[in-house]
């Protein structure tokens, strides 16, 4: 079993360089930030605790970041018994009141109350939050933690309603959609065929994001965005929907759409009439409209990806975009 013998040594892990494990949209920032506003944090996980360390040190910083480290080798139960977590805040000197755990699975969340914890839950599995209701919170990624809810010092890196992110770039042809966005919302989206950039999707959360928009025979325009599955019209397919902040006056179906994204407004959310879902549409328009000006992410206006698709041969996951754009 030489992948348990690798497992095994986290030595091995990080001298041979596989490390080919992405953090979750939002880990590296929110453990930045509880790191440098002094915030003693315990990484509690089922895995072996040699396991565990083998995967946190692919990630520069993190080791550091951490006060205390429990594996399930290390405790009597797993979860979901809350032996991991009353562990964790023993080690941390604290109150198991005084702490608050962030969870993807359910034994995790029972786990946590179980402990007597306060409970975010972040569900790793998409459209499954109602059974996350025994959470205190349960957000869709660690892009919505609010710290200053919980007594914690705030992010300070929202910008006028907006989160800068690692810029993504994605294109490909428009597509038909469900004839939805012009007819019920009077906002149209330009949908792209989601399929066909299926990892960098699902490597980022659902939710509304912004940036620019290039069509090759057209220009370089604004627009805000959803990805996900439209929870007020419960989708089962996750689509990719730009709205161009300008008026076009006429459809561009099969046009090559090429999209940076820059920054991210807020998680997809249902809405208790269509009236709420189409302002709040709006506000993101207006939100995204402003922030574009900002040169932090005016300067992607100008990424050669959106401008002149056919110098990068076929690609269409813009792989190469941020190169090009720099
Ligand atoms: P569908 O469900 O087929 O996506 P929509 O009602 O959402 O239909 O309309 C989207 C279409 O409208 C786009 O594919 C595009 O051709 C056209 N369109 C016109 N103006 C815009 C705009 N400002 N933003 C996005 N799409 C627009
Ligand atoms: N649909 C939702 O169900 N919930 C949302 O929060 C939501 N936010 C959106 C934000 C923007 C900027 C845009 C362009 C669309 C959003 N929609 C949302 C998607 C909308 O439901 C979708 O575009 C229409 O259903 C047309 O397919
Ligand atoms: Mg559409």
């Amino acid at each position: 079993m030489p992948l348990e013998l690798s497992y095994s040594n986290a030595t091995l892990w990080c001298v041979f360089g596989w490390c080919n494990i992405k953090p979750l949209p939002g880990a590296n920032r929110l453990i930045k930030h509880l790191r440098s506003n002094g915030v003693p944090t315990a990484l509690a996980s089922n895995s072996p605790r040699s396991n565990i360390e083998a995967k946190i040190c692919c990630h520069q910083g993190w080791k550091e970041s951490f006060s205390a480290i429990v594996g399930g080798d290390e405790v009597e139960k797993g979860k979901p018994s809350p032996d991991i977590f009353s562990e964790a805040a023993k080690r941390m000197n604290t109150a198991p009141s005084n702490c608050l755990v962030i969870e993807d699975s359910l034994p995790g969340v029972t786990a946590g109350k179980a402990a007597g914890m306060y409970v975010i839950a972040v569900p790793s599995v998409p459209k499954k939050t109602a059974e996350f209701s025994t959470a205190d919170e349960v957000i869709n990624s660690l892009l919505d933690v609010r710290p200053e809810n919980w007594g914690l010092p705030p992010f300070n890196d929202w910008i006028e309603g907006t989160l800068p992110i690692e810029p993504w770039f994605i294109g490909g042809p428009v597509i038909k959609g469900f004839g939805r966005g012009s007819k019920v919302l009077g906002i149209p989206t330009a949908n792209l065929p989601a399929e066909n950039f299926s990892d960098v999707v699902s490597e980022h959360t659902s939710g509304v994001y912004f940036g620019w928009a290039g069509l090759s025979t057209r220009g370089v325009y604004k627009m805000v965005m959803s990805i996900g599955w439209n929870p007020y019209f419960d989708n089962t397919e996750k689509t990719v929907e730009p709205w161009l902040l300008h008026d076009f006056g006429e459809d561009f179906y099969d046009e090559e759409l090429r999209l940076a994204i820059v920054g991210y407004i807020r998680p997809e959310a249902n809405f208790p009439s269509l009236e709420s879902l189409i302002e709040r549409i709006h506000e993101d328009g207006r939100i995204a409209e402003k922030a574009l000006d900002l040169p932090m992410y005016a300067k992607y206006k100008d990424s050669p990806y959106l401008r002149n698709p056919l110098q990068q041969g076929s690609t269409t996951d813009g792989s190469q975009a941020e190169l090009n754009s720099k």
